[in-house]
């Protein structure tokens, strides 16, 4: 009887929420339970935040993003050890953007982007790379001046045992009609001094500018993924192989279909050197969706929609900033877990949240999508996630501290937790459309 009852519950809720229209997107409020969450910059300062984990320890970037005054541009390192997070000034003398960390057991790694803004002949961000080793030694990753728009000087910085890799986007001229290229550049832990930076790949893709690239290291090899902005966006994936003089590259290869508008990508390799591939499908600012595709012996797998079935559980942006969804991507053991920001139709506010999806089996099937900022009233913005051995998640974002000016007034936002939870109401109902 009992049984019989819960059904005949099921079936009500069923019918009211076909009824209210809402059945497609209610269950993407679960909330997530992280064990700790903590306000890591309190000062409205934050931005392009960035996380790694190490042993025993973790670490969070960010640059001081305000409308005016001396610490503007400044780069600020938070690190915790165990006993509580402490902050530190990394750089005061220049404009400093686009941090990424990488651990190696405890030591550090930091790289960023450093310069100032430059007017002619056209208005562009220019200046060089920098590292910055676990003790405090600083060097300068780049000879060549590179130019770009901030919002996209995003280097990333990856950590292998016998040195660090580093691939960014960058023009060589102020001009808005300079090539945008694919970067990478090696220093290997027996050297002071970083290789030159070459052109990953250029011709081989054809028309467009490189965007937002991303990379991971697995078994030799280097994998990246980047957004080729031609007539419409395109996801790219290329791998290298590793040897004594650089990379030998593979061909490059489309990942999203030439039809949609495919942005933001974000790539994790796994202990059994699976590719993991997530990338927002951008329809317009009201309708974006993040899929995953898995890479594995030169073959993919097919599509998957991470965030919500297609032209049902779509998501949703602000105007301003960024104006996409943003998804970011981590992997440890047979555990993938993809985070994004944006909010969904049946949202109380018309404000991004970060959502955070994991699968058990390497990406074949996922679990619940959790809620992980809960602040539906605030804005939630560019979501890092990295995992742990113990198969922890960690995240951290950009949550918006007030105002009237979305560009500014951030805080850099911290959360760990396993992605555990019981499967309840809202996942249930799915199964009855
Ligand atoms: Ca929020």
């Amino acid at each position: 009887m009992k049984g019989f009852s819960i059904a005949k519950f099921f079936l009500i809720s069923v019918t009211l929420m076909l009824a209210l229209g809402v059945v497609g997107t209610v269950w993407a409020a679960i909330q997530w339970g992280p064990h700790e969450e903590v306000n890591v910059s309190q000062n409205g300062e934050a931005s392009q935040v960035a996380l790694s984990i190490g042993a025993g320890q973790k670490a969070i970037a960010w640059y001081v993003n305000v409308e005016s005054g001396d610490r503007q541009g400044d780069l600020i390192l938070a690190q915790n050890a165990g006993s509580g997070w402490s902050t530190q000034t990394i750089t005061t003398t220049l404009q400093s953007r686009g941090p990424s960390l990488a651990y190696s057991g405890t030591a550090l790694f930091m790289v960023w982007f450093q310069g100032q803004q430059y007017e002619e002949p056209a208005s562009a961000f220019g200046g060089h790379f920098w590292e910055r080793y676990n003790t405090g030694q600083v060097r300068r990753v780049t000879e060549t001046m590179f130019y770009g728009s901030e919002e996209w000087f995003r280097p990333k910085l990856k950590v292998a045992q016998d040195g660090l890799h580093l691939v960014f986007a960058a023009a060589v001229t102020s001009t808005g009609e300079s090539p945008r290229h694919l970067y990478y550049a090696y220093r290997p832990f027996s050297s002071n001094s970083w290789s030159v930076a070459v052109v990953v790949t250029s011709s081989q893709v054809g028309a467009g500018k490189v965007f937002f690239p991303d990379a991971a290291l697995g078994q030799g090899q280097i994998h990246i993924v980047w957004e080729q902005r031609a007539l419409t966006p395109t996801i790219y994936y290329i791998s290298g192989t590793i040897g004594d003089a650089g990379p030998t590259w593979a061909a490059p290869v489309a990942l999203s279909a030439p039809d949609q508008n495919g942005q933001q990508p974000a790539i994790a390799v796994d202990g059994s050197g699976r590719i993991h591939v997530a990338w927002t499908r951008y329809v317009d600012h009201a309708e974006q969706y993040v899929l995953y595709r898995r890479l594995e012996g030169g073959n993919g797998t097919e599509v998957q929609y991470l965030s919500g079935e297609e032209g049902d559980q779509y998501l949703k942006v602000n105007q301003i900033r960024p104006t996409v969804v943003w998804p970011a991507i981590a992997t440890g053991g047979n555990q993938v877990c993809v985070a994004w920001h944006g909010f969904y139709p049946d949202s109380p506010y018309e404000k991004e949240e970060i959502f955070l999806r994991c699968s058990k089996d390497g990406g074949t099937t996922w679990g619940p999508i959790l809620n992980a900022s809960r602040s539906p009233d605030s804005l939630s913005l560019f979501p890092v996630v990295a995992m742990d051995a113990g198969g922890v998640v960690h995240l951290a974002w950009e949550e918006f501290q007030g105002g009237t000016d979305y560009f500014t007034n951030y805080d850099a936002i911290y959360a760990y937790g396993l992605p555990n939870i019981r499967v309840f109401l809202p996942l249930v109902l799915r199964n009855y459309r």
